[in-house]
């Protein structure tokens, strides 16, 4: 459920899922906002056509079905449920720390550095070394594009209120000339899901295939923001597994969080006190 929190001494509005609003820091009160004003602006904007991959800009999106069969998906999904040391991120919203949608692992190969999103990711993504298990899809992806790659950043979708906010993957160590494949997996069970890429005009919706690969180019990035919206229904279990070059020469480039230990970022999450230990040095 979306909650409008109205952050009361700077009058300023900030829209948080309510699950992800842990901890409360320099501000004293938060009372629920009247949401009425809002909807009559989003009224009064025409609504975005929704369209299709295939209606986007050349050079955007390709998404290539059966990529993999179902052996290789099996084998996949096993590694993937074997116990990996998935982590949520933490970001530090000045006033709050919100805990992300959705499980996450880095793996890198070549280079040990954790991934920070932005200033305000809390400790990064830890770097584990790529696993050998994991060697055979690589080189397929590589294979298959003729690009390679050295680090590999798998999402999980653990139901439908697991999700992703609108972002373009332009983090400085890719460069200026890149690509993000992309592959979808589902356990068991579970129902597709949509990626929404949009700009201000325009949004285009796509479904997700079991063991497809989907190439995000480097116009998508550029033109568009891409998502995965939460579902009201039970959807099961997603993973994405997203294929990055990272440039070791460019990693200076990259920002940098704070370091923060665990268990202060935990003990705010399970307490949501309103207090001063709250407070991010
Ligand atoms: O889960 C997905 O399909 C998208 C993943 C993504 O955009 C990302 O990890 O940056």
């Amino acid at each position: 459920m979306m909650t409008t929190i109205k952050k009361l001494h700077q009058q300023k509005t900030i829209l948080c899922d309510e699950r992800e609003l842990f901890t409360i820091s320099r501000i004293h009160v938060y009372e629920p906002m009247n949401t009425s004003g809002l909807d009559e602006k989003k009224k009064r904007r025409p609504p975005r056509p929704t369209k299709l991959l295939a209606d986007m800009p050349e050079g955007c999106c390709s998404d290539y079905l059966s990529f993999l069969n179902q052996t290789e998906i099996d084998e996949l999904l096993a590694h993937l449920t074997s116990g990996l040391d998935y982590e949520h991120s933490f970001t530090d919203m000045g006033f709050a720390v919100v805990k992300s949608p959705r499980k996450q692992i880095w793996f890198t190969r070549g280079f040990s550095e954790p991934y920070f999103f932005s200033k305000a990711h809390v400790n990064g993504l830890k770097p584990h070394d790529l696993p050998p298990c994991f060697l055979p899809i690589l080189q397929k992806v590589e294979e298959f594009t003729g690009r390679p790659f050295n680090a590999l950043l798998v999402n999980v979708y653990d139901g439908g209120n697991d999700s992703l906010s609108a972002h373009a993957d332009a983090d400085p160590w890719l460069g200026d000339d890149f690509i993000v494949p992309s592959l979808t997996l589902y356990d068991e069970g579970a129902s597709l899901r949509r990626i929404v890429f949009s700009d201000k005009e325009t949004r285009f919706s796509h479904v997700m295939e079991n063991g497809s690969l989907l190439i995000m180019g480097g116009n998508c990035q550029k033109l568009f923001k891409h998502e995965i919206p939460k579902e009201s229904r039970a959807v099961g279990i997603r993973y994405n597994l997203t294929f990055r070059f990272v440039h070791e020469n460019l990693i200076s480039k990259m920002p940098r969080g704070k370091i923060v230990p665990v268990e202060e970022i935990e003990e705010m999450i399970v307490t949501g006190k309103k207090r001063k230990a709250n407070v991010l040095p």
